[in-house]
């Protein structure tokens, strides 16, 4: 059944031409890999193909093999527009974002993705969602695609698990997640300078948001809730970017005996992104789809439209009740 799964992609790949690699807005780790190495492969394959993203790359992330290419959805009409688009990430088929507007009517969609809310909008669907990345996926299809994998796939790929696994110490570091990261370093991803790089590196604006969060670290009666909030003046009093805010949210779950660790983001007076996470108890993918967003049990994201200190209750006031439930 899997198996015909990947042979349905890898048709996908190798029956057509002339691409677009999409995924999800406000790209990670797992996202930006994930297009490079399907990019990697169409070039392996000889195919033409474009690679878009609506939000630059993470400057971390670019010393990936042609990430530099990815280009971004701009604001006015699309110079052209694909009949064959491959979507890697994205939960669903609104995380495409503005890329969207690049796809012909009639398009043909290839949807590879690992999260259990992903609702198979494609016209392919490759989606397995015990894998720890959409890298893992890759992987597979990679190898079940005869690919002899050099140091760029490599380095993609691994950088995909390293980042989606939390350095391979999340639950979802399978046995099968070691297996492959062990045939990515033979070979030849870098291993100890991607962890360096992707996990201890901090930017000075990132330092700086985490300094000012953690100022404001504030907790439910209980204690079991941690939360911390970050204003429009902070990103720009800091000059730190939206990736500079990626891990804060880790620091009110880290604490002893908090179930629920949350970030506020505001965007603006009326918009405001939160990302979640849980210690086991609480199902935050359930939490985040509650508010229209959604994710993984134990980190997901949703975004609000009311004012900060509205959603922040709001989102309070439902977890309270979920740890409350017997
Ligand atoms: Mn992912």
């Amino acid at each position: 059944m899997w198996e015909a799964k990947l042979t349905q992609a890898a048709d996908f790949l190798r029956e057509r031409d002339d691409f677009l690699v999409v995924s999800h807005v406000q790209p990670d780790g797992d996202a930006i890999s994930s297009t490079v190495a399907i990019g990697w492969m169409l070039h392996r394959l000889g195919k033409t193909f474009a690679m878009m993203n609506e939000g630059p790359v993470p400057s971390r992330l670019r010393f990936l093999w042609k990430s530099g290419d990815i280009m971004g959805c701009g604001d006015g009409e699309p110079e052209r527009k694909f009949r064959h688009v491959i979507a890697v990430d994205c939960a669903d088929f609104a995380r495409v974002g503005p890329a969207q507007r690049w796809f012909e009517d009639g398009y043909d969609l290839l949807n590879i993705d690992h999260h259990p809310t992903n609702d198979a909008y494609g016209s392919v669907n490759l989606l397995r969602f015990d894998a720890a990345a959409t890298a893992e996926i890759l992987y597979e299809l990679a190898v079940h695609m005869g690919f002899s994998l050099d140091a760029d796939i490599a380095s993609a790929l691994y950088t995909g698990l390293l980042t989606d696994t939390g350095g391979f110490r999340y639950s979802n570091t399978s046995p099968f997640v070691m297996e492959a990261a062990s045939r990515l370093l033979e070979a030849g991803a870098p291993g100890p300078m991607l962890a360096e790089e992707l996990l201890e590196r901090m930017s000075m604006g990132q330092m700086r948001m985490i300094q000012r969060g953690l100022s404001r670290l504030a907790f439910s009666d209980d204690q079991r809730i941690g939360w911390i909030w970050v204003t429009s003046e902070d990103l720009e009093e800091t000059g730190a970017s939206n990736e500079d805010l990626e891990g804060l949210v880790n620091y009110p779950r880290n604490i002893e005996g908090v179930e629920v660790g949350v970030l506020f983001k505001e965007n603006g007076a009326k918009s405001v992104k939160v990302s979640m996470r849980s210690a086991g108890r609480v199902n935050v993918a359930e939490a985040a789809k509650h508010f229209g967003g959604g994710g993984h049990v134990r980190a997901a994201g949703c975004r609000l439209t009311v004012p900060l200190a509205e959603a922040m209750e709001q989102v309070i006031a439902y977890l309270r009740k979920e740890l409350e439930a017997p």
